[in-house]
This record gives structure tokens, C-alpha cells and sequence, in this order.
């Protein structure tokens, strides 16, 4: 089912609100105040939000590094995300997780993992826990074309084919692995083929278009919701900028960049809204506006947030008696 003009609107408007997080982020990061790595995700703002209005309240996501948006998709807070990469103790991990481990479990989103595909080993194990403890929930799974060739990736697809779990598994095929391109890294040229060989259904998408990204996915957790087992989908899409701030691209050519970039997912999107009468130019510029402008304030909270207390570091380490 196409979701409401409301719902639409809010896709769209999630979609604008990604891709300038990700610019002030970057902006943050030429300025010195991210510390680490930073992957953004301009270009495939089509897939997190398409695949995530998918998702029924109770459902849980585990995602990789490259995961603001996917957390701004599932309606974490944006300040609290952006002082989350400036390491600002208002954060949604206080401060010390960064970039590539925001987590908000109150909305279900167990966070965004480092280790290249080992987080699809604990995504597969909340969907067992659900399973076991007979709750109706689906975990998606979102990860790289590069986790495709790790080993936890072929583990957990096993088992959550044998046993049945309730995980919809998102790759998102970007075409590059850091500077390595997919067909030098994978024996086999279509990462849902991969989902075949442990008998799960699959299905690869135009994943830079965001209602076929939330079609496919809507099918697919009905699949799963119904007791299927699990379910594959590989979005083709592309990331506009490097792998990582400071990627020199020495890899891919600028036609290439280019390219993709004549199908912006935003502005097509936004075409495809326009040319249905659910938006006018107007509200489209509106938006833009309106979220601009709530990006200053989620620029200006995050900077004037404090650090962590010095006291505070050893917090979190260890389990503390009566929260586990
Ligand atoms: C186990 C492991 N090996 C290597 C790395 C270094 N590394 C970080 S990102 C990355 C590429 C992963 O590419 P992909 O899964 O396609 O995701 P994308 O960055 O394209 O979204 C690699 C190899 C890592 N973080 N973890």
C-alpha cells in the first residue's frame, strides 16, 4: 500500500533532512571538531528512508558504520545525533560512541556497528531472541556490498534460513568497498544471488528510488511478519562522495560521480511527488527552507554542548548491577 500525502511529505522531508545533516557534519569535520571517521551518506538517502517507513514501531534495525541516515529515518533526534559526532556528552551515546555507533534502543534502533559485517551476526541474533520470546517484530539488517564476503554474513544467513528468524537483511550495493570496486572483491556479481545459496528469497532493486525501495520492503516484511523466515533485498545505489572524509576518489572516474548524480534520489523524488499533486514547487522550497533552518539549531546545540565530565569515562564499561 502507497502511504499517505502526509506520509510522503515526510519521507521527503526526512530525505532533505539527511542530506543537509550530512553537509553541516562535514563541515563540522573540515572545522576539527569530529575526531575519527566520518562516512556520509548523500546519494543514498533513497534507501534508509524508503526501507525504514517500511518498518512497524516494535521493529528493531542494526546497521553499520555509515548509519546517520538511517537514524534520522527512524526519527532519532538530530541534535542529539550531531552532538553525538561532536562528542558532546548530549549525545545519544553521551558522547563516546561517535559517528558509527549511534543507538537509540527506546525506538528500536540498536545502533550503527564498525566491524565490516560483524553486525550481522548480532542482528541475526536479536531476530532469534524475538522469535524465541514470540514477539512480533522484524529486525532489519543493513549493511555494505563489502559484508557480503565476510564470514558472519554467510553464518548468519545460514541460520536464519534454518531457523526460520524474523530479519530482513538490506544490502546496500554502492558499487565500492572503500576504493575497491564490487567485481574485484566478489566472486559472484549480484549480491542477492548470495541469499539464494542459503534458500532466502531475494530480490535487487532500483535503490535510488524511494518508493520502489519501500514497495520491495513493505513485500518483504510481510514475508517475514508471516513466519517466512527471512528475506534479502540489495539496493543498487551510489554514494556521491568518498568512502570516508579525506578519500582522495582515486578509484572512480568523475563521469561516473556525475552520472549518478543526474539522479539525485532527492530530486527525483521530489519530481515524482510534484508530478502525483502531492507537493507543489512551493512546498518543496518550504521544505528546503524549513530544514535549514532546523539544522542551525541542531549545528548550534551540538557546538555548545559540553564535553563529558572527566568523571564520567569509565561509565558503561562494565555492565553495572540491576541494569542487565
Ligand atoms: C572486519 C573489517 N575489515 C575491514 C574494515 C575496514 N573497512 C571499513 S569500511 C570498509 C568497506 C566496506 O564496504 P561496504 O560494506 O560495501 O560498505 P560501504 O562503505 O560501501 O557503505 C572496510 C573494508 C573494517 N572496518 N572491518
Amino acid at each position: 500500500m502507497r502511504p499517505n500525502a502526509d506520509r510522503l511529505i515526510l519521507m521527503y522531508r526526512n530525505m532533505v533532512l539527511i542530506r543537509k545533516f550530512e553537509e553541516r557534519s562535514a563541515g563540522f569535520y573540515r572545522e576539527g571538531k569530529i575526531g575519527g571517521f566520518l562516512h556520509l551518506y548523500i546519494g543514498e538517502e533513497a534507501v534508509g528512508v524508503g526501507a525504514i517507513a517500511a518498518l512497524a514501531p516494535q521493529d528493531y534495525i542494526v546497521t553499520h558504520y555509515r548509519d546517520h541516515g538511517h537514524a534520522i529515518a527512524r526519527g532519532l533526534d538530530p541534535k542529539a545525533l550531531m552532538a553525538e559526532l561532536l562528542g558532546r556528552s548530549t549525545g545519544v551515546a553521551g558522547g563516546k560512541g561517535g559517528s558509527m555507533h549511534l543507538v537509540d534502543v527506546s525506538k528500536g534502533f540498536w545502533g550503527g556497528y564498525g566491524i565490516v559485517g560483524g553486525h550481522i551476526a548480532l542482528a541475526t541474533g536479536l531476530a532469534l531472541a524475538s522469535q524465541y520470546q514470540d514477539e512480533n517484530r522484524v529486525t532489519l539488517c543493513i549493511f555494505g556490498d563489502g559484508s557480503t564476503n565476510i564470514g558472519y554474513f554467510h553464518e548468519s544467513l545460514n541460520l536464519a534460513s534454518l531457523w526460520k528468524l524474523p530479519v530482513l537483511y538490506l544490502c546496500e550495493n554502492n558499487l565500492y568497498g572503500m576504493g575497491t570496486a564490487v567485481e574485484r572483491a566478489s566472486a559472484v556479481a549480484s549480491m542477492a544471488e548470495k541469499a539464494c545459496a542459503y534458500n532466502i528469497p531475494a530480490v535487487r532493486i532500483d535503490g535510488m528510488d524511494t518508493l520502489k525501495v519501500f514497495d520491495a520492503t513493505q513485500r518483504a516484511i510481510e514475508h517475514v511478519r508471516s513466519g517466512n523466515g527471512p528475506y534479502f533485498i540489495e539496493a543498487m545505489c551510489y554514494r556521491f562522495p568518498g568512502h570516508s572524509m579525506g578519500d582522495p576518489e582515486r578509484y572512480r572516474v568523475k563521469d561516473e560521480v556525475d552520472r549518478y548524480k543526474q539522479r539525485d534520489p532527492i530530486v527525483a523524488f521530489g519530481k515524482q511527488l510534484e508530478g502525483d499533486g502531492v507537493v507543489d514547487e512551493a512546498d518543496l522550497e518550504r521544505i528546503e527552507r524549513e530544514v535549514a533552518q532546523e539544522m542551525d539549531a541542531v549545528a548550534s546545540f551540538a557546538d555548545a554542548s559540553p564535553a563529558p565530565a572527566p568523571e564520567s569515562m569509565y561509565d558503561f564499561i562494565y555492565a553495572q548491577s540491576g541494569t542487565h
